[in-house]
Parts: structure tokens; sequence; C-alpha cells
């Protein structure tokens, strides 16, 4: 029996297409793929949109996976509703990186969110997201959503605007987002806070990048009265255990978390929840030590 009579579901049998992530070259997350959506180069990175059997379609930057269809809602919704039922009424968003609009997304649940303001230094990322991910299109397109197409670090170190939340929601500490790790650069997220504000950034992988994150939270702790690393379980994310800093002068995640208004709200989520906003900081003992 000859290959051109195959089904369909039969050929992809065949049609060996793997997609591996490599982590500090030794160890590999591998996908298989269906179909390669999209591979380009934009002025700072590698652009590679694939469509997978397992996650649905992912978007890769430089190699490495930064959203999956089948597990975004975990990183996004942390960033956002972690960050809005700890702050007691927020009504606007700066969001530096996440051009694919997905933290968005999740601030948009809020009807008290009258502004967020999306800084993405790679336009070509948020074209390709618009044209492959119909809920980062949405996100995008939402008038409430501004997106400035200019680089994090010298935003903050200009803007005067001011935001009751900021989330980092960066790339890996490779240019063009390694200087989205750095001290200065927090200490400018900082100035962007109104009265009550919080910062949200992520932190990588406590398993594989002990370094950055005992430099990034040593930087934090110079810049902010409260800092609470937590936790998320990201299945695509390198050791699948991610951390995020919450960071605040005056509001505390736990003490502060508005139970009775998420409750209320009824947002629909699929990761958070009021038992996880308070679990997200409980700490396993290696990732304590570290800190
Ligand atoms: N190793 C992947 C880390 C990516 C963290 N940010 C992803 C941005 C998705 N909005």
């Amino acid at each position: 029996m000859g290959f051109a009579s195959l089904t369909h579901a039969e050929r992809e049998d065949f049609w060996n297409l793997w997609f591996s992530e490599l982590v500090k070259g030794h160890v590999g997350m591998t996908y298989k793929v269906k179909k390669i959506l999209y591979s380009g180069q934009s002025r700072f990175q590698r652009i590679d949109v694939l469509d997978t059997h397992e996650y649905g379609r992912m978007l890769v930057l430089y190699g490495s996976v930064m959203f999956t269809e089948r597990d975004d809602f975990v990183y996004h919704e942390m960033m956002a509703h972690v960050s809005y039922y700890s702050h007691g009424g927020p009504s606007s968003a700066l969001v530096i990186g996440g051009g694919d609009g997905l933290t968005a997304r999740e601030l948009l649940k809020h009807s008290s969110i009258r502004s967020v303001v999306v800084v993405d230094i790679d336009e070509m990322v948020v074209e390709r997201c618009k044209e492959f991910f119909p809920e980062s299109k949405a996100a995008l397109d939402d008038p409430r959503v501004k997106v400035r197409f200019a680089d994090g670090a010298e935003f903050v170190r200009k803007t005067d605007e001011r935001f009751d939340i900021v989330l980092v929601d960066s790339s890996d500490p490779v240019p063009p987002s390694d200087v989205l790790f750095r001290r200065e650069f927090f200490e400018n997220c900082k100035r962007c806070l109104g009265p009550g504000g919080i910062l949200i950034a992520q932190t990588e992988s406590p398993f594989y990048n002990p370094d950055v994150i005992k430099e990034v939270y040593a930087s934090l702790r110079e810049i902010f009265r409260i800092v609470k690393p937590m936790v998320a379980w990201i299945p695509t994310y390198p050791s699948a255990l991610w951390s995020f800093a919450f960071c605040s002068d005056e509001r505390h995640p736990v003490e502060g978390f508005d139970r009775k208004a998420f409750l209320a709200d009824k947002i629909a989520t699929k990761y958070y929840n009021e038992e996880i906003h308070a679990a997200a900081f409980a700490l396993p003992a290696f990732v304590r030590s570290l800190l």
C-alpha cells in the first residue's frame, strides 16, 4: 500500500515535524507540530507561530515558547487578577511587553479598568498575534487598550503617566528584554505607580534560573517596602514552576485581598480563584531559601 492511498490522519503520522525549546542547552521541551503558520525575523527577534497537536497554537520568540492556546490562562490570569484584587479598585494599568494582548484580555474582564496601555518593542509580534490569535486581536482592538511601540525601559524612564497597576509581561532576560530585569527599570516602574500602586513582574523559573531570581529580588527589595514572590504552574514553561514578584509600598497581597469582590464579580477564570490568590504565595522550601 503506497503513501498516496493513506488518509489525511494516517499521513500526519508520517509528518514527523517537532519543535524543541532548549533549556540551558541540555534539556528540551518537545512538541509535535501540525503546521508552521508563520516563521520570520523582526528587527528584534525570530518569530514563529506553530500549530501543535497537544497545545494548539503557540507563539515562539527566539526559540522560546511565549504562550500556547491551551495553557496561557495560568500566566495571564495570575498577573492580572492577583494585582487587581489586591489593589482595592484600580482603573488604569500599564503592561510592559505583553504585545500578545493576553494580559490585557484578563484586565478587560474588570469593568472598573478604564485604560490599559500596552508597551511592546516589537510591532511584528503584535501584528502576528492579531493575525493568528483571535483573543489577542479582540483584546488589542478593544477601545480601552492603547498599544505603544517602544522600548519598555525607555517608556517608564520618560513617561509622566501614572498607573494603578504595572505588569511586567516580559520575555526572558535575553535581548531585547534583558533590560526589563534590571534595577533601574524597576525603579522607573515604581515612579509610574499612582498611590497604592502595585507592580507584578514575571521572574522566570526558580528551578532553572536561580541566579536571575536572586538578583532581581535583591533589587526589588531595595525599591519596594513589600516584595512577595508568588508561583504558578505553567506546563509549557521550563520546569512548569514559574515565579512572579508582587511589589508595592502600601498593599499586601494576602492581607489586602478583596475576596468579597472576587466572589461577587464572578469573572470567568480557569486557574485563578480565591484560594489560589493566597496559595500562590506559599513557596516550596528550595524557592524560599533562594530568596
Ligand atoms: N520562557 C518563557 C517566558 C515568557 C514569559 N512571558 C511570556 C509573555 C506572554 N504574554
